[in-house]
């Protein structure tokens, strides 16, 4: 009899070392799986390693992928490169981890997806936030039928790390990171969310996209996410073409309604991702800044709280919680729970319904993006196209 292969078993490269690469080295380090090789470019990649301990540094993705000590590739560089870099990892035979949003249009999504369909691998798309305990708690509630029907969906994604016009990342220009900025960075974590916890598709959408530093001043020199700008820096100015802030309306498959504010200049709000969801029954709601607790609302009785991990919580995050209730579990959490499933489908042969987002699901995210854009600019609803 062949021993089971554990994720231990599974050996990680991870492309790129700016803020969201190292939270999956950490991550997977907290898994027990071993991360043999970093990439990025030469000025930042033998640095990297040498900080995060990683035996080799590579400057060039098709060097990572020709390694044989890499089972799963990690893609956590802009997002122009996404489309590229998974395509080659897949041709390679790795299994893939690519950060949100897939790619740039739906052109490259759905080659992507054909790619993935065809490949023997697995393929995931990091929507970490879907790994919070009461995430995964009310998407179980929902399943159940303990809100009843779903009527209407609020809530938003806020953050301030580009409040001023001297805050500076790749994520400003449009060839880096798309012609979306905001709502295609944190608004699709929003919508991937909805869209797992309800188990119902956006169908349409009405937007309205707001720029409230038409320009911008850029550092000279690279700057890092949710790097602090510092008094001595020189900076060029540059017009800003993506969006500091949006308000969506959103029309499900499944008749329910919602409204999503997303907005990176909202002074005060680090990283704050809310939502409410109204059953016909009760209500659920919860929060990222306060994500040990779980809302639920009722018309009658008086509303609950409920803590995680607690018996009150449920078992909807069963085996995707480690700490006991009142040890918060939190962001960096969410990546270790995410990639325990995927890697246990890896290791499993594959999942028959995963949790954790796959390519068609990036390919939807990308999907809405593109109708936010349609929609703004004529000022109208107009349908997601598939
Ligand atoms: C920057 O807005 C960012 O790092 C996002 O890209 C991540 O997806 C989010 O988790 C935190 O903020």
């Amino acid at each position: 009899m062949s021993p089971t292969r554990s994720i231990r078993d599974l050996r990680a490269g991870v492309i790129g070392t700016g803020f969201i690469g190292p939270v999956h080295v950490e991550a997977l380090r907290r898994l027990g799986v071993a991360v043999t090789a970093i990439c990025d470019v030469p000025a930042q990649a033998e640095a990297a390693a040498r900080r995060l301990g990683i035996p080799r540094a590579c400057t060039d993705h098709r060097e990572l992928l020709k390694a044989g000590d890499v089972d799963v590739v990690h893609i956590a560089s802009p997002n122009r490169f996404h489309c590229e870099m998974s395509l080659a990892a897949l041709a390679a035979g790795k299994h893939v981890v690519c950060e949100k949003p897939l790619a740039m249009t739906t052109a490259e999504t759905a080659r992507i997806v054909a790619a993935a369909a065809a490949s023997r691998t697995v393929f995931a798309v990091n929507y970490n936030v879907r790994f919070y305990a009461a995430v995964l708690q009310m998407r179980r509630m929902v399943e159940a039928g303990d809100l009843g029907d779903i009527i209407h969906v609020n809530g938003s994604y806020m953050q301030d790390w580009l409040f001023k016009d001297t805050d500076y990342n790749w994520r400003l220009l449009p060839g880096e990171g798309g012609k979306l900025r905001a709502v295609a960075d944190i608004g699709t974590h929003w919508m991937d969310l909805v869209t797992f916890v309800t188990g119902t598709r956006i169908r349409s959408v009405l937007a309205d996209l707001g720029t409230c530093h038409k320009t911008r001043k850029r550092p000279l020199g690279e700057v890092q996410t949710f790097a602090k700008s510092d008094a001595k820096m020189r900076y060029a100015t540059y017009p800003v073409k993506t969006e500091d802030f949006a308000s969506v309306l959103l029309d499900f498959a499944n008749g329910a309604r919602g409204n999503l504010g997303v907005s990176q200049v909202a002074a005060g709000r680090k990283n704050c991702i809310r939502v409410e969801i109204y059953g016909s029954k009760k209500s659920a709601w919860w929060c990222s800044e306060d994500p040990e607790m779980l809302h639920l609302g009722h018309r009658d009785g008086a509303n609950e709280t409920a803590v995680r991990a607690t018996p009150a919580f449920g078992d909807g995050a069963a085996g995707l919680m480690d700490y006991p209730p009142g040890h918060v579990e939190g962001f960096p959490d969410t990546f270790k729970m995410n990639f325990r499933a995927i890697y246990s489908a890896i290791a499993a042969g594959g999942a028959k319904r995963p949790l954790f987002a796959t390519a068609k699901d990036g390919h939807a995210e990308v999907a809405v993006c593109e109708a936010i854009l349609r929609s703004n600019k004529a000022r109208a609803w107009v349908k997601v196209e598939k």
